[in-house]
């Protein structure tokens, strides 16, 4: 397995960067770049509490341990390997994409990376079922909660319900879009959770920990919560800590578009959690809302790509677009502030700049 060097070392102009704070890196797709429906590896969005860590295949190992378990096993890859491999096509989405909505909808940003709409990226992961490597130490049946670990500096984990942690697409991946992990999408080998927050997808993995008892962390008490004064706390958490992500969608337009006069074609993508969107519709200024086209395939916990074709006049224009999953869930017109600016999922009045030709 070749290593490859960290793609945030050498950001280019196919990303939106954010001001590295304290190690943090944090690169959103363009999603104005995109052509097909998997997201190329090297345009897919990256998000790093601590600086991507570079970890000797050779020596690595994945420690399963934990009252849970029925003995502890380490891991090195190539045990990994050596179990079956499934590949699954799956989004994973930030809880904060989108999160600079909220200055723009309430005057004060809320704190954390501020992002537009590229915090999200759908791809082909490679690799073992999580359930499949538990298997290895036994489950005890009173095992409540999964604990996966990172090896980065902040090694930060957040826990699973077992459950989801034994869901059939629930993956420990070794490969992205046929190639070996990257070094900072999580080399050698990253959880992907369906349909939750980017957050659940724990890179750099290093140990899993399986519990008869919560296993709470910062990252599902502290952040990655909906907190705030329309939010109730939960137990140990100072809101409601995330899990599944909601419906939405995104133009694949940058932050003002630039367009020409005429008849056009504007693209984008929607998604649902561990969904399927079913519906997407769209409005140009104060029009009436009209269905978009929606193209195959369309993946549940992955996304769908659509299409308006409009006629643009030269000037200053809205898109607003919704979409409205399988279970009939339809993105709103406004969402409460939270203080972590986590879920943004209203309608956005994207601003089109028509020029004169
Ligand atoms: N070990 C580790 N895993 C992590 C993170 C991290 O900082 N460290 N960031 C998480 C967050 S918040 C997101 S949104 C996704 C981003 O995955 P990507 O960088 O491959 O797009 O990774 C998650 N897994
Ligand atoms: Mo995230």
């Amino acid at each position: 397995m070749s290593q490859r060097p960290a793609i945030y070392k050498s950001l280019s102009t196919r990303y939106f960067t954010q001001p590295p704070q304290g190690g943090e890196s944090n690169a959103e797709t363009r999603l104005s770049q995109l052509a097909g429906y998997l997201t190329p590896t090297a345009l897919f969005y990256i998000r790093n509490h601590t600086a991507t860590p570079e970890i000797d295949l050779q020596t690595w190992t994945l420690q399963l341990e934990g009252d849970g378990l029925k003995r502890s096993v380490t891991l090195d890859l190539a045990a990994l390997q050596a179990l079956p491999q499934v590949s699954v096509i799956r989004a994973i989405e930030c809880a904060g994409n989108a999160r600079a909505f909220f200055a723009h909808d309430f005057g004060e940003p809320a704190e954390g990376a501020q992002w537009r709409s590229g915090a999200i990226g759908v791809a082909e992961w490679s690799g073992v079922r999580l359930r499949e490597v538990l298997e290895q130490a036994g489950v005890r049946a009173e095992a409540i909660s999964v604990l996966p670990e990172g090896l980065d500096e902040g090694r930060f984990a957040r826990p699973l319900p077992l459950d989801k942690a034994l869901a059939d697409d629930t993956l420990i991946a070794l490969a992205m879009n046929g190639e070996p992990l990257p070094l900072d999408h999580g080399a050698p080998a990253r959880l992907v959770v369906s349909g939750w927050l980017g957050a659940a997808s724990i890179k750099w993995l290093g140990r899993i920990s399986v519990a008869t008892h919560e296993q709470n962390t910062y990252w599902n008490t502290r952040d990655y919560t909906l907190a705030g004064p329309d939010y109730p706390a939960e137990g140990e958490a100072d809101g409601i800590p995330i899990t599944m992500m909601p419906v939405m969608s995104m133009p694949e337009l940058d932050w003002p578009a630039e367009l020409s006069p005429g008849r056009q074609v504007i693209r984008g993508r929607a998604f649902s959690g561990e969904g399927r969107v079913n519906r997407v519709e769209y409005r140009l200024d104060d029009g009436e809302w009209q269905p978009a086209r929606l193209e195959t395939p369309n993946l549940p916990a992955a996304w769908v790509r659509w299409s308006v074709s409009t006629e643009l006049a030269p000037g200053e224009h809205k898109l607003r677009v919704r979409a409205i999953d399988e279970a009939g869930n339809v993105q709103p017109d406004q969402v409460p502030w939270n203080d972590h600016g986590c879920l943004y999922n209203a309608v956005i009045a994207w601003p089109l700049h028509v020029g004169d030709r």
